[in-house]
């Protein structure tokens, strides 16, 4: 099957230009100005003329069927991808777990279990360490060298789940240090909030928002900042997941002047969503995530400034969607109790390029970097996906940037019963989503097959070689 796109602009983190791409099976073969003129034939041509041709997205922090508080994060990889799949991104890097007691080899069988003939896009995995000891430690040597899983997270937060003391993120580091993997950090202070959360309740206060109170930004800074350190006594970079608040930025700011090998990204609802919306009694549920949603002054600017200097280099979603019925309500009164996580994977290319690119915060080619090709680099995908050049996947975006549209829990394609952004308008969509080669959305359509994704192998992190 050999599919043309012409007449569209095609847009680069490099730069954009008007430019044919020619898609032969599940590769990009050609690039090039009027190309059917040129004698180039394809079984079907795409007229991209007024849109952007653009890689697809690339969602590095997502959690699909993720465990917490005694429930599921309700998306599947089939659900999941689908939905990724209409809001231009195709491909995520999900997060395989290893509960306590178990080796890593088990968490990424499970997840490859989960994944495997179910998603609609490719995907590859991450691994989350809950253990670190003399076994997964060796563990990890292999994950990297034959799994294609290089990156692992660990949690400074969730004491008694996820949880890592100072000396064990320590030993992880010093791993990777030896096996070329990176470690990404959930930066908050776990055990302190823990404490602060208590005694909120303990003077009855249970609502959602006190999620919000209980995890203070100083917490988020101050983890941030030792994971840092602690790294850098390793001599590994480290890659903050999820930053929320300047607090951290400007550890990550610090870090980086000093020149450590620092990498951190941000999400939608840090930069869109903030603390009032926690508010509002029970319904501030839907909002509740860790780390929390932040006030709105200063750090949506900061956060934005960031993207732009690129202290913060990716924005991921942390897609963990939980329906307010039947999942969020297990907090009816005790915040401790709500499943932490929103949805997000459908709609952060879009969010990101109406807030970003319409809004005159970055240009088109920023916003293509910080969506698609900044993941592909950091997450050992880079050019088979993250660029619009020959040899790589075609995993292409017909992106109109014009396109306005309503987002509603009533059209969105993600399993779960709201939305974050009920009601906003925004302006860019995808026409036309393609997954090595095969258009799996066309306006509005699902066109896809499930089973298409495949598991993506990835190498090392281009911008974490010591050598
Ligand atoms: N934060 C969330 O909000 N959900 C899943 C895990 C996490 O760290
Ligand atoms: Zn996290
Ligand atoms: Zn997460």
């Amino acid at each position: 099957m050999r599919t043309l796109i012409s007449n569209g602009t095609i847009v680069t983190a490099d730069g954009s230009y008007p430019g044919d791409v020619l898609v032969d099976g599940e590769l990009i073969a050609q690039i090039g100005t009027d190309l059917a003129a040129a004698g180039v034939t394809a079984d079907e041509v795409i007229d991209a003329a007024g849109k952007y041709v653009i890689p697809g997205g690339i969602d590095a922090h997502t959690h699909m069927k993720l465990p917490f508080g005694g429930t599921f994060a309700k998306d599947d990889f089939e659900t999941g991808t689908r939905a990724a799949a209409f809001g231009g991104t195709t491909s995520i890097v999900d997060f395989a777990v290893q509960s306590k007691g178990q080796s890593l080899r088990a968490g990424l069988d499970a997840w490859h279990a989960l994944a495997e003939g179910n998603a609609v896009t490719d995907y590859g995995l991450h691994m989350i360490m809950s253990d670190v000891n003399d076994d997964t430690l060796a563990e990890m040597d292999q994950l990297v060298a034959e799994e294609g899983v290089p990156d692992f997270k660990l949690f400074t937060a969730y004491p008694g789940v996820f949880y890592s003391p100072d000396d064990h993120i320590f030993r992880a580091m010093q791993q990777t240090r030896k096996n070329g993997g990176l470690i990404m950090t959930h930066a908050e202070n776990g055990p302190v909030i823990d404490i602060v959360a208590a005694q909120l309740v303990a003077e009855g206060k249970t609502d959602p928002y006190y999620h919000g109170v209980a995890r203070y930004p100083v917490l988020e800074g101050e983890a941030t900042g030792r994971v840092i350190c602690l790294a850098e006594a390793a001599g590994v970079p480290v890659y903050i997941v999820h930053l929320s608040v300047v607090d951290a930025l400007n550890q990550v700011r610090e870090a980086r002047n000093r020149g450590a090998m620092t990498f951190a990204e941000t999400c939608p609802q840090y930069m869109f969503l903030s603390l009032d919306d926690l508010g509002n009694g029970f319904n501030g549920a839907k909002f509740v995530c860790s780390p929390p949603l932040r006030e709105k002054n200063p750090n949506w600017d900061e956060l934005w400034n960031g993207l732009r200097t690129n202290d913060l280099q990716i924005v991921s979603t942390d897609h963990c969607p939980f329906d307010f019925h039947g999942q969020k309500d297990l907090g009816l009164g005790d915040f401790r109790k709500i499943p932490n996580g929103l949805p997000g994977v459908e709609d952060r290319v879009d969010l990101v390029f109406n807030g970003g690119v319409v809004g005159g915060r970055i240009s088109k080619e920023r916003w293509v970097e910080i969506v698609s090709t900044t993941p592909a680099k950091m997450f050992g995908m880079y050019p088979r996906k993250g660029a619009i050049a020959v040899g790589s996947d075609a995993d292409i975006v017909i992106y109109d940037p014009n396109r306005k549209r309503t987002i509603s829990a009533a059209t969105h394609h993600m399993d779960v019963d709201y939305s974050c952004y009920e009601g906003w308008e925004i302006q860019g969509g995808s026409d036309v989503v393609m997954s090595r080669g095969s258009v799996v959305v066309r306006n509005g359509e699902f066109t896809g097959r499930k089973g298409h994704g495949k598991f993506v192998k990835r190498g090392l992190a281009d911008y974490a070689r010591l050598a």
